[in-house]
């Protein structure tokens, strides 16, 4: 829960939506950094039934109700497209609508909130454990972008202008470096010389987009390992959950987020730079995994990229994890002070790593991109 959060009354938002049978306990649950995640159980004639119940970040989303339009549209999509499946009910994430027939429920202190099926059976993991399971998610993360490729309807909402522009976020840094309102840049300067000496990778994908490379195509934009679902016992990826940024933008931004959030040999936040490090064999199950279900509509420069992009989307989590920290942690939720620092000096150690492997990294791609042709 965020500082300035209320406790939350189960009692009462459990009514605001239509599940059945008596609340048995409300639990914190994951490690997600933005919103407060909870599961809800229930029992109705001794079955247990579970549900998520979120209360979404106001802080970090501007426009919930044309969020939740986005969300109550792809889920719609991805039901559509799961409901042949035998296993269907736990292969897309599904909205609870509250009782109003809205897609979520506001709480008498404001907050938004919104209840979605638990997919049972299922976990997700903050550091990737086999390379089985980084090729899983990142074939879920293809299979994801492919679903979305006929979404109909209109352009999706953009639920956070600029998300992935690496540009804005650099011009961010500088602004809360040349303000340091905490006084905290003393305390960063091997953060802060090395954001300022990477700035060339802001620019990379900015530019193959501009220059027509790369398209625009709708994605997840929050690609991380524990946004997708990995069946308990079979350890197959079930779907990819965390929708709040599901937007236009570029699949090479997903894939990086893959790299950042899979190839770490230790946590996001992990203080013993030591550790730190890009696992190759990690990055070869994501690119297999990635290119098996989305190397059939990817383009040559999307896939002659892919390794990059694992730089580029890391050196910007460096750079939005810093910016935090001088802002005064506004954003991300924290454990201790200095946390964001630390995410950030791992972050950039991340990026030294995957600096020093990117010619294997490209060479791999390139082989196992041919194999496919
Ligand atoms: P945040 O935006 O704060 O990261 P998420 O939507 O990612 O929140 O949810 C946090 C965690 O809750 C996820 O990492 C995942 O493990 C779990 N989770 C999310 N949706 C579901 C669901 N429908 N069923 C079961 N677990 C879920
Ligand atoms: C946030 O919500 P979560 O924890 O899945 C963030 C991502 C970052 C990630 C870093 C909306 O993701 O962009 O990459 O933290 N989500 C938002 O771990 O900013
Ligand atoms: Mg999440």
């Amino acid at each position: 829960m965020t500082a300035t959060s209320p406790v939350p009354d189960f009692t009462a938002l459990v009514r605001a939506f239509p599940l059945a049978g008596r609340l048995v306990s409300a639990t914190p649950h994951g490690s997600g950094h933005i919103n407060d995640t909870y599961a809800v159980a229930f029992e109705e004639s001794g079955r247990g039934v579970r549900y998520l119940l979120q209360r979404v970040n106001p802080r970090v989303f501007a426009d919930i109700p044309a969020l939740m339009d986005n969300i109550a549209r792809v889920t719609r999509h991805a039901a559509a497209r799961a409901a042949g499946h035998p296993d269907g009910a736990r292969r897309a994430l599904a909205l609870v609508p509250a009782t109003d027939g809205r897609p979520y429920h506001r709480d008498p202190d404001g907050g938004w909130w919104r209840c979605y099926h638990f997919i049972e059976r299922a976990r997700s993991y903050d550091v990737v454990e086999t390379p089985a399971h980084a090729a899983a998610a990142a074939r879920a993360f293809g299979e994801f972008q492919r679903l979305l490729v006929d979404l109909p309807g209109t352009r999706l909402h953009e639920t956070i202008p600029g998300f992935h522009d690496t540009r804005r976020r650099f011009l961010a840094f500088q602004r809360s470096l040349a303000a340091d309102a905490h006084g905290r840049a003393a305390g960063a300067r091997a953060e802060i010389a090395f954001a300022l000496q990477r700035e060339p990778l802001v620019d990379v994908l900015l530019d193959l987009q501009a220059s027509g490379a790369v398209p625009e195509r709708v994605t997840h934009n929050d690609a991380k390992f524990n946004n997708v679902m990995l069946d308990t016992s079979t350890h197959e990826a079930l779907c990819v959950v965390d929708l709040d940024t599901v937007m236009p933008g570029l699949a090479l931004n997903d894939f990086g987020d893959l790299v950042r959030s899979a190839t770490n040999a230790a946590a996001e936040d992990e203080r013993a730079l030591g550790r730190v490090r890009a696992r190759p064999e990690i990055f070869a199950a994501l690119a297999e995994g990635y290119l098996a279900s989305a190397g059939a509509f990817l383009t040559a420069a999307e896939v002659e990229h892919l390794a990059v992009s694992g730089q580029v989307i890391t050196f910007e989590q460096g750079l939005r994890f810093l910016t935090d920290h001088l802002a005064g942690d506004t954003y991300y939720k924290i454990r201790r002070p200095g946390h964001n620092l630390e995410r950030a000096a791992n972050q950039f150690a991340l990026v030294r790593s995957l600096e020093a492997q990117r010619a294997a990294m490209e060479s791999l791609v390139r082989r196992l991109a041919s194999l496919r042709t």
